[in-house]
C-alpha cells in the first residue's frame, strides 16, 4: 500500500504535498501565536475535484482534516490540534492557497464566483474593475480568503453598511465529509426551495464541509465618502453621532472606536495622530449621501456633547484610517505574552458600561496587564485585548470578560467565531437545546468527526 503522502501526491501532484517539518511549521501556528498544532502532511489542492478526492481518502481511512485559508483567524480554528490533544489518528491540513480563481463579474446581477482561496482584496479589486465592490472588508484583506470569511461569517468595518458575510453569500460549493460535492449555486435573489444550506455552512468554521467556491453578491459603492476622526470624551457620543448622522440622511459606511491607549500604541509604531490632542476615545466615522454631506456631517458633530475635536477628509482618507487599521498589528508587536484577544458584543445602550467594566478587569482581578479596547462601535462589537497577561492568569481574565458580557446580555463571539479559543465557553452563548441541535447537525454531516476536531464543540 503506498504511503499517505504518495496517495495524496497521486491526487494533487507531489510538489503540493508538504511533509518536511520545517515547511509544515509555517502552517501550524496561528496568527496570534497562541496555538501550535500537529499534522502529518499539508496538502494544497487546486480544484474542487481534487478537494473531493482528498476528503474521500480521509473518509475511507479515518484521517482528520483541518482546513486553512489565509490563517488570519483569531480563535485558533485554522490550526489542527496539538500533538498531545490530537485523537490517535492521522491529520492533514488542507490549504486553499492554490484555489484562487475568480469568475467573470456578473455586472447586471451584481455577483461573482470566487474559489475559496481567493483573498478579499483580490475579490474586491476584481469587482472594482467593474464599478462594484465586495461588501466585506477587514484589515487582513490581503491574506484572508473567500472560504475563510464565509467559514467564520466575518464582520469587519463595512458590516454596519452591508451586513455580515452571510448577507453576501448567494451560493456555495462545498465538499461534504464523505467526499460528495454540494453545489447550491443560484444567482437568484429569491429562491426559497428548502433549507438555507449556504447559510448553514456560513459560520461553520470548517466543521461541516470544505468550502471550495462561493457565489458572492456585490455592492454598488457610493460615488464619494467623507471620513472624519472625532475625538470624544465618552463612548456614548459615538453612538449618538451615528444616530444623528442617520437622521440627517447620511449613510453610515463605517463607525469604529478606539481608546487613547490603543491610539498611543499605534502611534508608537509610527502612525500619524490626526486629531491635535490625545482624547479618551477616537471615533473613525465614514459617511456618504446625496446632498451636502460635509455640511450635514459637521452639523451632526456640532450637536453632540462630548466632542473634543474633529478632522474630516474626502474618502478613502487612508491617513485618517491608519490608527484603526493598524491596531491588531500594533497589539501583536507590543505584548510580552500571547495577547488575550476576546471579540465580544453587547447591546448598543450597554456600550459605555461595557467599556468601563472591561477596562477595569485587570484591576478588579489584581492582574498586572494592559487592556486595549476598540472595535465596531456601531455594531456593539468590542475587541477586548489584554496585553502582557501572565500565563497563570489567562483563564481568569477570559472568565471575567465573559462574565461582564453575559451580565450585559451580550455575546462571547461577535464576529471571529468560537474556534478552539472559546469552545469551553460555548454554553455561555447558546442553550442546551441549541447546542444539542448543532451537535445533531455536526453528527449528520460529519459522523466520524473528521472535520476540524476540537473546533466549536471542544
Ligand atoms: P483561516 O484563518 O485560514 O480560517 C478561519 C476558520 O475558517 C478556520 O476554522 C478554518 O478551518 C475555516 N476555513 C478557512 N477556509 C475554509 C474553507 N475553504 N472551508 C471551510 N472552512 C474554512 N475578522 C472579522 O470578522 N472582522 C474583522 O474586522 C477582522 N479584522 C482582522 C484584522 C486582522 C489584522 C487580522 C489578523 C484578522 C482579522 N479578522 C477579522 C479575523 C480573520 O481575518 C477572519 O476571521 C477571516 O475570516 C479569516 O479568513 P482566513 O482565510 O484567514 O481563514
Ligand atoms: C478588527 O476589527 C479585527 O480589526 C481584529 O476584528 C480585532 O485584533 C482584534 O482584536
Ligand atoms: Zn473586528
Amino acid at each position: 500500500m503506498p504511503s499517505l503522502p504518495d496517495r495524496l501526491a497521486g491526487i494533487v501532484g507531489a510538489p503540493h504535498v508538504l511533509t518536511d517539518a520545517g515547511t509544515l511549521a509555517g502552517y501550524l501556528t496561528d496568527w496570534t501565536g497562541r496555538w501550535t498544532g500537529a499534522a502529518d502532511a499539508v496538502v494544497r489542492p487546486r480544484t474542487t475535484d481534487e478537494v473531493a478526492a482528498v476528503v474521500t481518502l480521509c473518509a475511507a481511512e479515518g484521517i482528520s482534516l483541518c482546513v486553512q485559508g489565509g490563517n488570519t483567524g483569531l480563535v485558533g480554528g485554522s490550526i489542527p490540534p496539538a500533538a498531545g490533544d490530537a485523537p490517535t489518528r492521522l491529520t492533514i491540513l488542507l490549504s486553499t492557497a492554490r484555489m484562487t480563481g475568480l469568475d467573470d463579474v456578473d455586472v447586471i446581477g451584481r455577483s461573482v464566483g470566487a474559489q475559496a482561496g481567493a483573498t478579499l482584496d483580490a475579490v474586491d479589486r476584481h469587482a472594482a474593475a467593474h464599478g462594484l465592490r465586495f461588501g466585506v472588508d477587514l484589515a487582513a484583506r490581503e491574506s484572508a480568503t473567500a472560504g475563510g470569511v464565509v467559514a467564520t461569517n466575518a464582520g469587519g468595518i463595512r458590516m454596519i453598511r452591508h451586513g455580515n458575510t452571510r448577507s453576501q453569500v448567494l451560493g456555495i460549493e462545498a465538499v461534504l465529509a464523505d467526499g460528495r460535492i454540494l453545489r447550491r449555486w443560484s444567482p437568484l435573489i429569491k429562491d426559497n426551495v428548502g433549507y438555507d444550506l449556504p447559510g448553514l455552512l456560513t459560520g461553520s468554521e470548517g466543521t461541516l464541509a470544505v468550502i471550495t467556491k462561493v457565489l458572492f453578491s456585490l455592492v454598488t459603492p457610493p460615488e464619494a465618502t467623507t471620513v472624519a476622526v472625532v475625538a470624544l470624551d465618552r463612548v456614548a457620543a459615538a453612538t449618538e453621532l451615528i444616530a444623528a448622522a442617520s437622521r440627517r440622511g447620511l449613510v453610515v459606511e463605517a463607525a469604529e472606536i478606539m481608546t487613547e491607549a490603543g491610539v498611543d500604541l499605534v502611534h508608537a509604531h509610527g502612525a500619524r495622530r490626526p486629531v491635535a490632542q490625545p482624547a479618551p476615545f477616537e471615533f473613525v466615522f465614514e459617511v456618504s449621501g446625496a446632498g451636502a454631506v460635509d455640511e450635514e456631517l459637521l452639523a451632526a458633530i456640532e450637536g453632540i456633547d462630548g466632542v473634543l475635536d474633529a478632522v474630516a477628509e474626502p474618502g478613502p482618507a487612508q491617513a485618517l484610517w491608519a490608527a484603526r487599521e493598524n491596531h491588531t498589528e500594533a497589539i501583536a508587536r507590543s505584548t510580552t505574552t500571547p495577547v488575550v484577544k476576546l471579540d465580544v458584543s453587547v447591546p448598543i445602550r450597554a456600550l459605555p458600561e461595557a467599556f468601563d467594566r472591561l477596562h477595569a478587569v485587570p484591576g478588579d482581578l489584581g492582574v498586572e496587564c494592559r487592556p486595549i479596547l476598540f472595535g465596531h462601535v456601531g455594531d456593539g462589537n468590542i475587541h477586548a485585548n489584554y496585553l502582557d497577561v501572565p500565563a497563570a492568569d489567562v483563564h481568569r481574565v477570559t472568565e471575567a470578560v465573559f462574565a461582564v458580557v453575559t451580565d450585559l446580555g451580550g455575546s462571547i463571539s461577535a464576529e471571529h467565531g468560537i474556534g478552539r479559543a472559546k469552545a469551553a465557553w460555548i454554553r455561555l452563548g447558546r442553550s442546551d437545546v441549541d447546542i444539542d441541535l448543532m451537535r445533531t447537525l455536526k453528527t449528520a454531516l460529519d459522523p466520524h468527526g473528521l472535520l476540524n476536531p476540537g473546533v466549536l464543540f471542544g
